[in-house]
């Protein structure tokens, strides 16, 4: 039968990726990561669960070979799910299974899958694939493509793309174009007309308001913004730096290094008060910063993009007078000061949630208008279908008011301009470039909305990192005994003072988050953090020192 072959098929592809006897891969915040070659059958084998988590949902996946802001020599792989969402936990734990599955295993671990979820083999499948700019992504991706074809699977390969534009393709195809045109051209499109509406009709935009400079991070999101440019009409002219020609992807630049090293990174000639941005290694993410006239550097995180974004969603539902319910979710990084103010200022709703898209995505979807960013710059905005109509419908009744009406057209552009199905690093900074625009706002008087308290990231190497275990959104942790004593006890020292620590889900450490009313006391506890974990995790190498 057809199956019989499929199967066969599948075994004899499988011996071309075979796994390295013995190895463990955890799915972890965003899919497999690890070194590059390690992975060669885990991506065979995420093309065949790919196949058939399609043929069960009877739409297109999507599989994006990235390990996002890794460094170079790691990959990984990212599912996608018909939405353009995530996978679910339970394909999570299948993808687990069939990564860690010993050659010899792997057909009877395929086959318990398909039991399971009493998956119809002859249903088509159809998967959407897409690659970073990696060295490895191009070998690693034919693995994936050898494992959707070896179930008898159709593709189709974007090659290099970020991954919000393939979580955006799989969504306009499964929605039939409604999303979308699923291709690149129809995103770019969509988004540049979106921005060139939002920002046409603002006036006297000088050449300063319309220039940004991008740090590309050396990856995917430089190729692409330079694609996107010509389709902006100059409406935003920007001064592309670590584009990938030279430099090393993520190295001294990027999302990750300028939040976690809080300076500007390298290769970017910015001048005093000027906007810059910088992406991450698969563009889903986005921070903003500037230097000030005394050449201190001023950090615009995920938190001050999400009090940005939900300052003026809130304005333009006041001014079109619709009751619609907005909340911002955040997770344990969130600075406390951001939380403070749009829980106390703003008054919005604040949620927190464990770290990774999936759990924010999720958490925001359960409001009209959910707006999710981590503190490192990945985030969107969702609005619920209920949302869209009411927009939809203001914006096309004659009877409203002009005021009420406009308010209501600048919703819709704004709706068009967000990528809904992740955190788009270019989306999202069309979404800021259109707001500070609208709203008349330099960079500093954003900055100015309320100030950070002084935080400190560290990361604390162990023998095994899932000696710790935590609870309450990461906020605390159960696991090792005594840790969050420690915890407790070295934040009592202190004012203001908050600090967790959770195993990562993308690199072997252990992370330290600590913030406290001076630079000097953040930076104490957020070591004094560490030695703990270092002594009562089980650390290796060597002990941390102070900073
Ligand atoms: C991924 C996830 C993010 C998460 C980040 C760090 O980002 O998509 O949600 O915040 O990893 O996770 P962890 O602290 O567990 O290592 P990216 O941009 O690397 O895909």
């Amino acid at each position: 039968t057809a199956k019989m072959a499929e199967f066969e098929e599948v075994s004899q592809k499988s011996a071309l990726h075979s796994k390295p006897v013995g190895l463990v891969l955890q799915y972890g915040t965003a899919g497999f990561r690890t070194n590059a070659n390690k992975l060669d059958h885990v991506m065979f084998r995420m093309g065949l669960l790919a196949t058939l988590r399609s043929k069960k949902t009877k739409a297109t996946i999507g599989v994006m070979v990235t390990a996002s802001h890794n460094p170079e020599e790691d990959n990984g792989v990212k599912l996608v799910d018909p939405m353009g969402e995530m996978v679910t936990p339970a394909w999570e734990g299948y993808a687990t299974q069939l990564a860690n599955a010993e050659q010899e295993g792997l057909l009877a671990t395929l086959k318990d899958i398909i039991k399971r979820e009493a998956i119809d083999m002859v249903q088509e499948a159809r998967v959407f694939l897409g690659k970073d700019t990696r060295r490895s992504s191009e070998s690693l991706s034919k693995a994936v493509l050898d494992g959707v074809h070896a179930l008898g699977g159709h593709s189709k390969d974007y090659g290099l793309v970020t991954t919000p534009q393939l979580h955006y393709m799989v969504c306009c195809q499964n929605t039939q174009g409604r999303y979308g045109e699923a291709t690149m051209n129809g995103y770019y499109q969509k988004l540049s007309k979106a921005f060139i509406q939002l920002t046409k009709n603002v006036p006297n935009r000088t050449d300063d308001q319309k220039t940004l400079l991008v740090d590309g991070a050396n990856g995917i999101g430089a190729l692409k913004v330079s694609e996107m440019e010509t389709y902006l009409k100059k409406e935003l002219q920007l001064s592309l730096f670590n584009d990938g020609s030279t430099g090393k992807l993520n190295h001294l630049c990027g999302a990750d290094y300028v939040k976690v090293q809080q300076r500007a990174p390298t290769g970017v000639e910015m001048s005093a008060g000027e906007r810059c941005c910088s992406y991450d290694g698969d563009a889903d993410r986005i921070v903003y910063y500037y230097t000030d006239s005394a050449c201190r550097f001023h950090l615009l995180d995920g938190d001050k993009i999400a009090t940005l974004i939900s300052t003026y969603l809130k304005e333009l539902l006041t001014q079109a007078g619709l009751d619609l319910q907005i909340a911002v979710v955040q997770t344990a990084y969130a600075n406390g000061s951001s939380t403070r103010y749009l829980e106390d200022i703003m008054k919005v709703i604040v949620r927190c949630t464990k770290t990774g898209v999936k759990h924010l995505h999720h958490a925001a979807q359960e409001f009209d208008i959910g707006v999710y960013f981590e503190a490192n710059g990945h985030g969107t905005v969702l609005f619920s279908k209920l949302a869209e109509e009411k927009i939809q419908q203001l914006a096309q009744d004659s009877n409203a008011n002009d005021e009420k009406k406009r308010a209501a057209l600048i919703l819709q552009n704004t709706v068009n301009l967000i990528n809904q199905t992740v955190g788009d690093a270019l989306s999202d900074m069309l979404l800021i470039e259109a707001v500070l625009a609208i709203r008349e706002m330099t960079v500093q008087q954003w900055d100015a909305i309320y100030t950070d308290l002084p935080n400190r990231q560290l990361k604390v190497k162990v023998a095994d990192r899932r000696v710790i275990d935590t609870t309450d959104a990461e906020r605390r942790t159960v696991c090792p005994a005594g840790l969050q004593e420690a915890i407790d006890t070295l934040v009592k020292k202190y004012n203001l003072a908050r600090s967790f620590v959770r195993p990562s889900g993308t690199e072997d450490v252990v992370r330290v988050y600590a913030e406290a009313d001076t630079q000097e006391h953040a930076d104490a506890l957020a070591y004094e953090v560490s030695l703990a974990v270092y002594q009562l995790a089980g650390g290796v190498g060597e002990e941390p020192k102070p900073l």
